[in-house]
């Protein structure tokens, strides 16, 4: 089943994206012509904590807005009420920075099967930056915003739609105080315009969709966007309401002003019927060995197995590899830096056996919620879980099993009859 409406074909601002990132770019099949789309990481972006902006994905439905920034400003209304210009943004308040892991709710789709619509991502639409800018909470402060109560912030994209759908998405007022920032760098640098210049909100831990890009309102509302809530023409709740919502083949999911939990994993085990993509699901890849290649090691060492491991703003707890096809597993080391939204760095000393081995990651979350191992048939939905497995959703929508991010490895021992190449 479709799940998005058709759009005009994206192929030249594509190329333009793809020039300008230069080498290594990968642009992902966009079956319905539908997204612009790049992604740009390969397995080697997963052995590295920060993820440079050539590596990190692109990921949105409409044409870049020609922004200028002289002229840009965030309207603040609802609840709040104000209108700032960028270099106010800039001059009148603190400058945080946040780490920030976005991986697109769509990662993993193209591991469904049957296949579902859209971009046929693996496991490349994830990364890590650095973003620099301005906290919401004091923008919201001085705006007549003093705390979150139980109500929600809908930021709205100023990207021009070539339908009648606004990019609008709500978050709850709580998470926007929390960690929440209104960006204009990204790893030390201006904003690219392709991730959102010149200003986008940034969701520590939270899947790309909610990360609005080219912000141009933030609107404290009671209730999550619903149809006819934004005082502006066009539909207001496609994206937060019906796509990146998961749910089974033939499903309209119902609107909803609010929810009891925004834990997207905990919806998922029955907490909301249809839920909502807002914290990523815990996931890993391993990053290197690549699998390129094979890998020779004098008999003595060792291969280090490294990658990255997240669960949203949820803490990752435990990464374990398994280096038989998923028979048995080790428990991998944590290391290197540890903020809230951003992913672990794992890594585990192998000793290999000369031969092919199937490597794979799988993670634990500090609620005790693993990877599962695939995806499940269309029919299973939610009682997959309980057999290890993560429910096919028609959108393709959360995936995190660990079987098809596996990584197949030739190892052979310095010494052994076959020509060997150089150590990985
Ligand atoms: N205004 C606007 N913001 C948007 C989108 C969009 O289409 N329009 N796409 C979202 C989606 S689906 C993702 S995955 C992230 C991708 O952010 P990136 O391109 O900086 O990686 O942006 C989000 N923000
Ligand atoms: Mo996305």
């Amino acid at each position: 089943m479709p799940t998005e409406q058709p759009r005009k074909s994206r192929h030249e601002e594509i190329d333009a994206i793809v020039a300008a990132k230069e080498g290594g770019v990968t642009e992902t099949r966009d079956e319905a012509d539908k997204y612009t789309v790049v992604g740009a990481a390969t397995r080697a972006t997963f052995a590295n904590w920060l993820t440079p902006i050539e590596e990190h994905f692109v990921c949105h439905r409409n044409d870049v807005p020609d922004a200028d920034v002289e002229t840009w400003t965030v309207s603040l209304t609802g609840h709040a009420d104000g209108q700032l210009s960028v270099d106010e943004l800039k001059t009148n308040y603190p400058r945080v920075g946040v780490a920030h892991t976005m991986e697109c709710a769509g990662n993993g789709r193209g591991q469904h099967r049957p296949e579902t619509g859209s971009v046929q991502w693996g496991f490349e639409a994830a990364g890590t930056a650095f973003w620099a800018g301005v906290p919401v909470s004091s923008v919201l402060r001085t705006h007549g915003v003093e705390s979150p109560d139980d109500r929600w912030l809908t930021a709205v994209g100023g990207d021009p739609s070539a339908g009648d759908d606004v990019f609008a998405r709500s978050i709850p007022l709580s998470k926007a105080f929390d960690d929440c920032i209104l960006a204009y760098e990204m790893n030390g640098e201006q904003l690219p315009e392709e991730h959102g210049y010149p200003v986008r909100l940034v969701v520590p831990g939270w899947y790309g969709v909610n990360n609005v890009k080219w912000v141009e309102e933030l609107r404290v509302m009671d209730e999550m966007v619903t149809e006819g809530s934004l005082d502006r023409p066009g539909n207001h709740a496609y994206w937060q309401q019906e796509a990146y919502r998961l749910h089974p083949d033939g499903v309209t999911p119902a609107p909803n002003e609010s929810v009891d939990t925004v834990d997207t994993w905990t919806q998922l085990e029955g907490a909301v019927e249809h839920p909502y993509t807002f914290d990523a699901t815990v996931m890993s890849v391993i990053g290197t060995p690549s699998g390129d290649s094979p890998v020779t090691v004098p008999t003595d060492e060792t291969v280090e197995v490294r990658g990255v491991a997240w669960a949203g703003d949820d803490a990752v707890e435990r990464v374990e590899i398994s280096t038989d096809g998923g028979d048995s597993w080790s428990d991998a080391d944590l290391f290197g830096p540890e903020y809230a939204g951003a992913w672990r760095l794992f890594r585990y000393d192998w000793d290999p056996e000369p031969g092919t081995h199937v490597l794979n990651s799988r993670a634990t979350d500090e609620l005790g919620r693993r990877q599962p191992a695939r995806i499940s048939n269309p029919d299973a939905w939610r009682a997959a879980l309980d057999d290890d497995e993560f429910p096919w959703n028609a959108g393709g929508y959360a995936a995190n099993a660990y079987e098809p991010n596996g990584v197949t490895v030739e190892v052979r021992r310095s010494g052994d009859s076959e020509p060997t190449d150089r150590i990985e």
